[in-house]
């Protein structure tokens, strides 16, 4: 996030796009509902109704895949009405002349044509958030995954700099974050083209200092990416090692991967519950939860915060760090660190942007004005006070640059055979791989197992009615579920949940990957449904467990 979530309650203008913030981000939708309450205008670009929809002052219900389309023909009114900040772009910003060039062959009349949102609603929408100073863009996996995901990214980032949006309170591009320090995951280096703090590890200097620090010689050539690495699965790939990730039931086209896993030879998961993925492990070492343990974790925001051991694990089980040591140890590696503190300090001091947060002053960090503890990066040395928002005065890489983008169709589209668009995602009630939720008696019976939304329309050309189960299946493989006849999703639209280990919609999905991150096509496939001629599955039914349309009193306060 360039802001911070404090900054939400003070926008004037939200611009939600792909992102289900009431299920998926509760504490930032609570940001969101404040902003509203006292008067910010919210819209929302979602091919489903979801609960903020109910309080959007526009809902752009787009044909899944076309945000392209929409985000070129907002910055196509933004440029042709000369709404643009032509100082912010003149002195922060390059690229703008090729992306004005491209957006004039993006009208809101063909926009239409292409996304489903009335031409008007396009301009309404891109005249407002270009004239509200205090507008803030929020995203995640709706713009995200699609083997087009970093389009869309360019085209919101375009909005941003040509409006200028950007470098003050409430106003820039937040990418709202996943798992519980994903952020930190990725600040640390755990991703095939960076060391900690993002220095890049093509860097023949930062390379240089690496190598120094731990003694081994390093490569100079990006690893791959985790698209890459399942494909060369079973290939090029003889081993992995895989820790807090279930990959049988997360990864796309997972049959075809499962295929590829059994010519695996060796597999360690290093876990806190049983998974999917166990059932390709050789060794298993037990993990602790995390309030089973000491360290850091950093949330969406940036924000560095200590987090303290509240239980013990269960018997045999370890922290994450505490096996990773020992395996270094058993592999003849002599590494010195023996606490979270000596890991942290290691990897905050040798990353410029971490470099003034150290174990020692998050422990003794106390709560803010607002109640927040812990120090957000850039912080440089230890008497910065951290960063709240980012590119304030100068946009961090200088100029901040402009990428045209041109549409590209998803990358498989109902036919004659498939007739319907298949997207997958979450609900409130679960979380992921549910490993941790469905033990919950109380998550179970909201949300027993396995459904597909489907329209009316839909549902009655093929005779299903809401509870009866169902086939769902695509071009990779088919599973059952229960019919969810809901008008949550559009005309010729379904939708499915990744949860649930019985019925994966990952046998489902399409496995081409984004060019540039390898991020899977998860939102759009192409899918037929029939009734079920022999379901084994249990027959659950929606204890009011899920959005009904029209139905706000559904909707968690
Ligand atoms: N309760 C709960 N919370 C979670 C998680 C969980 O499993 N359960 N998982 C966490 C993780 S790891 C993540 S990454 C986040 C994800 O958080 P989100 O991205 O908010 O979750 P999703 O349900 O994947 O889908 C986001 C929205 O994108 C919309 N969408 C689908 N296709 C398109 C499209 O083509 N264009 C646009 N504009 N929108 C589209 C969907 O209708 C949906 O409303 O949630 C985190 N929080
Ligand atoms: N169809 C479809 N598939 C998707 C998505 C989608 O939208 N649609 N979204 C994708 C996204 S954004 C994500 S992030 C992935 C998530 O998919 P996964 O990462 O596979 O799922 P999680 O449930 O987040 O966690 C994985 C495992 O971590 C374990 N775990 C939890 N805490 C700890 C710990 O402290 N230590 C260790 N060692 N293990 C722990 C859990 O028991 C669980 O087995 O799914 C992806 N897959
Ligand atoms: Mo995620």
């Amino acid at each position: 996030m360039t802001n911070s979530i404090r900054e939400i309650r003070d926008a004037d203008f939200l611009f939600v796009i792909g992102s289900n913030t009431t299920e998926a981000h509760p504490v930032i939708a609570m940001e969101m509902k404040r902003a509203v309450r006292d008067g910010a205008t919210l819209v929302v670009a979602d091919p489903r109704r979801i609960w903020l929809t109910e309080i959007a002052e526009k809902h752009l219900q787009l044909n899944p895949g076309t945000d392209v389309w929409l985000l070129n023909a907002m910055a196509h009114v933004i440029v042709t009405e000369g709404l643009v900040d032509k100082a912010f772009i003149e002195t922060h910003t390059e690229g703008y002349e090729a992306v004005a060039e491209t957006v004039k062959r993006y009208s809101p009349e063909e926009a239409e044509r292409v996304t489903g949102i009335p031409a008007e609603d396009i301009r309404w929408a891109a005249r407002k958030y270009a004239t509200t100073k205090k507008a803030g863009i929020y995203y995640t996996l709706g713009i995200t995954e699609h083997s087009h995901g970093t389009d869309n990214v360019y085209a919101l980032a375009n909005l941003v700099l040509m409006t200028g949006h950007l470098g003050g309170e409430s106003m820039g591009l937040n990418p709202l974050r996943g798992q519980n320090n994903v952020q930190g995951a990725n600040d640390a280096g755990a991703t095939p083209i960076y060391y900690p703090g993002y220095q890049r590890v093509d860097d023949e200097k930062v390379r240089a200092k690496y190598e120094a620090l731990w003694g081994v010689e390093l490569s100079p050539e990006p690893g791959w990416n985790l698209n890459e690495m399942m494909k060369k699965a079973g290939d090029e790939i003889r081993g992995f090692f895989v820790m807090g990730e279930d990959i049988i039931l997360s990864e796309p086209n997972v049959l075809a991967l499962e295929e590829r896993m059994n010519r695996v030879e060796f597999l360690v998961l290093q876990e806190i519950f049983p998974n999917e993925t166990m059932r390709f492990a050789d060794v298993v070492l037990p993990a602790s939860g995390f309030a089973e343990k000491e360290g850091v974790f950093v949330n969406s925001e940036r924000r560095m915060q200590r987090v303290r051991k509240a239980i013990d694990p269960p018997k045999g089980a370890r922290a994450d760090w505490q096996i990773l040591l020992d395996l270094a140890a058993a592999s003849g590696a002599s590494w010195h660190h023996r606490t979270p503190a000596d890991i942290f300090d290691e990897f905050a001091q040798h990353a410029p942007n971490f470099a003034g947060i150290s174990h020692a002053r998050l422990d003794a960090q106390g709560e803010d004005e607002d109640g927040y503890t812990g120090l957000q990066w850039p912080c440089p040395d230890p008497d910065h006070p951290g960063t709240r928002y980012l590119h304030e005065g100068r946009v961090l890489r200088g100029k901040g640059l402009l990428t045209a983008v041109e549409y590209r169709p998803s990358d498989e589209l109902p036919d004659e055979e498939y007739g319907l668009l298949l997207s997958t995602g979450r609900t409130l009630y679960h979380y992921n791989a549910a490993t941790q939720t469905r033990r919950d008696p109380g998550l179970d019976t909201k949300q027993p197992g396995a459904f597909v939304q489907l329209h009316p329309r839909d549902a009655k050309k093929r005779s299903i009615r809401d509870g009866d189960p169902v086939t769902i299946t695509t071009r990779r493989g088919s599973i059952d579920a229960i019919a969810h006849v809901s008008r949550q999703v559009k005309p010729g639209c379904i939708w499915m949940a990744l949860h649930f280990a019985e019925a994966r919609a990952n046998v489902l999905t399409n496995d081409k990957g984004d060019a540039v991150t390898g991020t899977a096509e998860y939102k759009v496939c192409a899918a037929e449904v029939t009734k079920a001629s022999d379901y084994t599955g249990e027959l659950h039914e929606f204890r009011g467990s899920h959005y009904q349309a029209g139905h706000a009193e559904d909707a968690p306060s």
